[in-house]
């Protein structure tokens, strides 16, 4: 390297040593001495990327939440349609019809969250790469995508569809994707966008971990990362100019989800809602979901089940039903108008969206330069999470849905007792057999069904195709 070059590298320490010391954060520096120029240019933009103020202002932060608590105490239960229909007030007929009129408008457009690194499953790959057809063994993405398609096909719309990813899960993303051409999406159809990263800091000194010499310890920002990048990536405008109004949000994990569902639709507009929920009901006091709750100031706030008071988990009813029964299962419609405004609102300073702290095992690399693997949490890693746009939102709503029809999470690890590749296989197959069988359809045990939602998006479109008093006596895909 010439003169010149080690002039510019001293300045760049120089530089950096000035950024970091306010924080306490020189030690990123030290092994600076043994990077090669490409090493130590990747390690500076990483450094200047992070906000170390608010790094230092959210670990001082991070056990705070008395206020929290109180006003969780005093909550009850959220405006809601349920399921009953009994006290709702707009009829189901009702809202089918106004889903289907902003559907053929063209006004609904739908957002996937694919940017969570699925470590609990144990896949060594984007979660949505998952083979989780029970016959077909198709992905995640592919049965997503088979859903939009044959929406946008019944409603004469093309219904673009948002995946968010991170670094983590980016590139093989989109590479998937490419290789089986979107799965039939028009390339206008797709948007694929970044989510953004947070370091990890230790938890007793907050200090930023190196994962090696040249690397922090970063990983996505939760997501709630969603409302930043979304509107940082040009995608929020770019669906506004589209003549999009709502945006139907849902994780990558559950292939029961019913996209753009029309009676969760219906009641999130006739409601005049800025943000609906999809909910079941509870049915243990302690379900480990998180709940939709009214705050005294009617807000409505999701709680997470860790912080949910014993006593208010255990309040009853008369007739014996749980108070807090609204467990959320991570599917919302939100106004698009509603998000612009708060993701200005964010990028002004204020704040939308807090971060939560996590206690978490991360490797990272001590001062002599040896990767520690720790047994127990060491760190601490900063998240935002997307319901706590709930308190800000006008009119928000709960929509209670059937979990056998609505919600399978593939979360864990084959041979885990819940949420686990078998069980969400048996799930799709219950519902193409449930499908079948109000179609008139006989199934015999122990055989395997799936439909495509290519073939049907419910009942009544399989009675459609297949004559009544079929038997189906061996494995089948309906495609
Ligand atoms: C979430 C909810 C929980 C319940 C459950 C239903 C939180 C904190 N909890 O639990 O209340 O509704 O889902 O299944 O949300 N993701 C990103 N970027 C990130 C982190 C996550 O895109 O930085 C995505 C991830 O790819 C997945 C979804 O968000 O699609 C949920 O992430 P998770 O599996 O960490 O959420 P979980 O199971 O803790």
């Amino acid at each position: 390297m010439n003169y010149s070059g080690h002039k510019n590298m001293d300045e760049t320490l120089a530089q950096l040593q000035s950024l970091l010391a306010p924080f306490g954060q020189t030690h990123l520096l030290d092994f600076w001495d043994r990077l090669t120029p490409e090493e130590r240019n990747s390690l500076e933009a990483e450094i200047r990327a992070i906000d170390f103020g608010q790094i230092a202002r959210l670990f001082e932060k991070r056990e705070a939440g008395e206020d929290l608590h109180e006003m969780i105490e005093r909550a009850g239960p959220p405006p809601a349609l349920r399921l009953d229909g009994q006290n709702n007030r707009f009829s189901a007929d009702e809202a089918r019809s106004r889903g289907r009129e902003a559907m053929q408008a063209g006004q609904i457009g739908v957002i996937l969250v694919a940017g969570g690194q699925g470590t609990r499953l144990g896949f060594p790959h984007p979660k949505g790469m998952f083979p989780i057809g029970p016959v077909s063994g198709n992905s995640l993405f592919q049965i997503h995508i088979e859903k939009i398609l044959a929406d946008s096909r019944r409603y004469g719309v093309s219904i673009p569809l948002y995946i968010m990813t991170s670094p983590a899960t980016h590139d093989e993303t989109v590479e998937f994707l490419d290789r089986n051409d979107r799965f039939g999406l028009a390339k206008d159809q797709l948007t694929i966008f970044r989510q953004g990263t947070m370091p990890a800091v230790d938890d007793q000194s907050g200090k930023v971990l190196l994962v090696n010499k040249s690397h922090l310890a970063l990983s996505p920002d939760g997501h709630g990362g969603m409302l930043d990048a979304f509107a940082k990536s040009g995608a929020m405008d770019a669906a506004r100019d589209r003549g999009i109004r709502q945006l139907f949000y849902f994780q990558v994990d559950n292939p029961l989800v019913d996209i753009c569902g029309l009676d969760f639709l219906g009641y999130h507009l006739l409601s005049g809602s800025e943000f609906s929920s999809q909910v079941i009901a509870k049915r243990d006091p302690l379900d480990r979901v998180g709940n939709i709750v009214r705050l005294e100031d009617e807000r409505l706030l999701m709680v997470e089940y860790s912080d949910l008071p014993e006593k208010l988990a255990h309040r009853r009813n008369p007739d014996g039903s749980l108070e807090i029964w609204a467990g959320s299962i991570a599917v919302h419609v939100m106004d698009l108008e509603f998000l612009n405004r708060m993701a200005k609102q964010t990028a002004a300073g204020n704040e939308a969206l807090p971060f939560h702290t996590a206690r978490k095992k991360v490797d990272y690399l001590d001062r002599s330069g040896r990767t520690v693997r720790p047994d127990e949490p060491n760190a601490i890693k900063f998240e935002r999470f997307i319901f706590d746009l709930l308190p800000s939102a006008a009119d928000a709503i709960a929509v209670e849905v059937d979990p056998q029809r609505a919600f399978a999470p593939l979360k864990n690890a084959p041979g885990d007792p819940t949420d686990t590749p078998e069980s969400v296989k048996a799930q799709l197959v219950a519902q193409a057999k449930d499908w079948l069988q109000r179609a008139g359809i006989e199934v015999s045990e122990g055989v395997k069904v799936e439909i495509s939602p290519l073939f049907a998006r419910n009942e009544t479109e399989v009675a459609k195709k297949i004559p009544a008093g079929t038997q189906v006596t061996q494995d089948r895909y309906f495609c």
